[in-house]
């Protein structure tokens, strides 16, 4: 299914009478701040978020998956569905495949197919998590870090794989998430386990090429629960940093124990211009992969404060990667992902109203209170009629998930593809 502007533009019709009145009231607030409206506004239709190429059918828990009917069954079926999330929200861009799940057959028609949905190919994703029918090796044990040689010759030789297939493609990074780790003390040395991960991914790092960044992730547990090779951001950071320029770090946001302060890991990498991919969900205990901004949308307006703070003061810093990484165990997959769109570019826009120079001054002045103030006042300022006008100036709806149900998404895509249709992937 491929949604024609002309749909669009026919919702809208009914929206926008009581939508312009909404961004005159708010233009005219913000004006009286003296913010700029249209800079905003251009910033936040120049705001792309991939979509992961597994994030489009049902998610599954350790207890069980429940699928969701007219999944996509091929990666043409997955970019439609993208397709059909970017001409209503105008956000999503991009797609970062992951391979061996989705490795295209015919190169030139899925190139095609992207571009006349306007999507490009953000970052390829390796998977040395999970065996592969045509290998020989098991990762059960490790990957990249496993104390068999062969093993991580395999897994080095897959990373490299991944790299020829986006290069194909027209993608520019590669994201490495290692699964490695230990369930028991005492099953793994430490210092082996980390030493054979830095070894291997040198040698994947030699075969990126010059234009090309690699992303390195990092996750405390799960699905080991004793220890993790790449454990926090700062491990990542140092193997980064030994493999050379174009490592970087890459952070998760569900990859962190319980109120780590997220923002504050932000700020560092990108101060030392490390801070290459930024995964979007959200989380009440662990990487519940849950819709961005549904359980701490105040934690990703603080992350937005630092992140829009490195974009503008950190140039040593490259532009960054970003991509939603999600799970949908319950809700319709492209409903979901049309909420996290939609939580993004309000953490964003809230961040962006900020008033930065005020902001300083009251912190070299050790006013502690304005600082809390400055932040809030933003924070409180309903922006959704901003968010919804940067993307009406695009072209998109003015609201994305209205839209989705009135179009009767979902029922066209069982009608296509059927109710059994299952998307590859977890
Ligand atoms: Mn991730």
């Amino acid at each position: 299914m491929i949604i024609n502007p002309d749909q669009i533009l026919n919702n809208n019709k009914t929206d926008q009478t009581l939508h312009q009145s909404q961004f005159k009231n708010l233009a005219t607030l913000l004006n009286q701040q003296k913010v700029d409206v249209n800079q905003i506004l251009q910033k936040l239709a120049d705001f792309q978020v991939a979509i992961p190429s597994w994030a489009l059918g049902a998610g599954g828990t350790r207890f069980g998956r429940f699928s969701y009917q007219g999944e996509p069954s091929s990666l043409e079926q997955k970019l439609e569905d993208i397709g059909i999330i970017h001409a209503l929200t105008k956000t999503a861009g991009a797609v970062s495949l992951h391979i061996p799940w989705d490795i295209p057959s015919d190169y030139n028609a899925i190139k095609e197919k992207a571009e006349s949905l306007a999507i490009k190919f953000d970052a390829v994703n390796s998977n040395t998590f999970q065996d592969q029918p045509d290998t020989t090796e098991s990762y059960k044990f490790g990957s990249l870090s496993n104390t068999a040689q062969a093993v991580r010759e395999q897994a080095i030789q897959h990373n490299i794989d991944v790299i020829n297939i986006g290069e194909k493609l027209g993608s520019k990074s590669m994201t490495v998430w290692l699964a490695d780790g230990s369930s028991f003390p005492g099953q793994s040395n430490f210092q082996t386990a980390l030493s054979h991960t830095q070894d291997s991914l040198k040698k994947i790092y030699k075969q990126l090429p010059d234009d090309w960044k690699m992303f390195i992730e990092y996750k405390p547990y799960e699905p080991s629960f004793y220890s993790t090779v790449i454990q926090d951001w700062g491990t990542s950071f140092m193997l980064a940093n030994e493999c050379g320029e174009k490592a970087f770090t890459l952070v998760d946001l569900g990859h962190h124990l319980p109120n780590t302060n997220i923002e504050q890991i932000v700020s560092t990498l990108m101060l030392k211009g490390k801070l290459g991919g930024f995964h979007f969900n959200d989380s009440k205990y662990g990487d519940d992969d849950l819709t961005v901004g549904s359980i701490k949308p105040y934690a990703l307006f603080l992350i937005f404060n630092e992140l829009i703070y490195g974009m503008n003061n950190n140039p040593q810093n490259p532009e960054l990667s970003w991509m939603i990484d999600a799970s949908h165990n319950l809700k319709d997959p492209l409903e979901d992902l049309i909420q996290s769109l939609e939580a993004i570019q309000t953490a964003y826009a809230k961040a962006l109203l900020i008033n930065q120079k005020q902001l300083k001054e009251a912190q070299i002045n050790h006013d502690v209170v304005t600082c809390q103030e400055i932040l809030q006042n933003a924070y409180q300022t309903d922006v959704r009629p901003l968010v919804r006008e940067a993307r009406l100036r695009e072209g998109g709806a003015i609201h994305p998930l209205k839209n989705y149900r009135s179009l009767s998404v979902r029922e066209q895509l069982i009608k296509e593809r059927g109710k059994d249709s299952v998307a590859t992937g977890l």
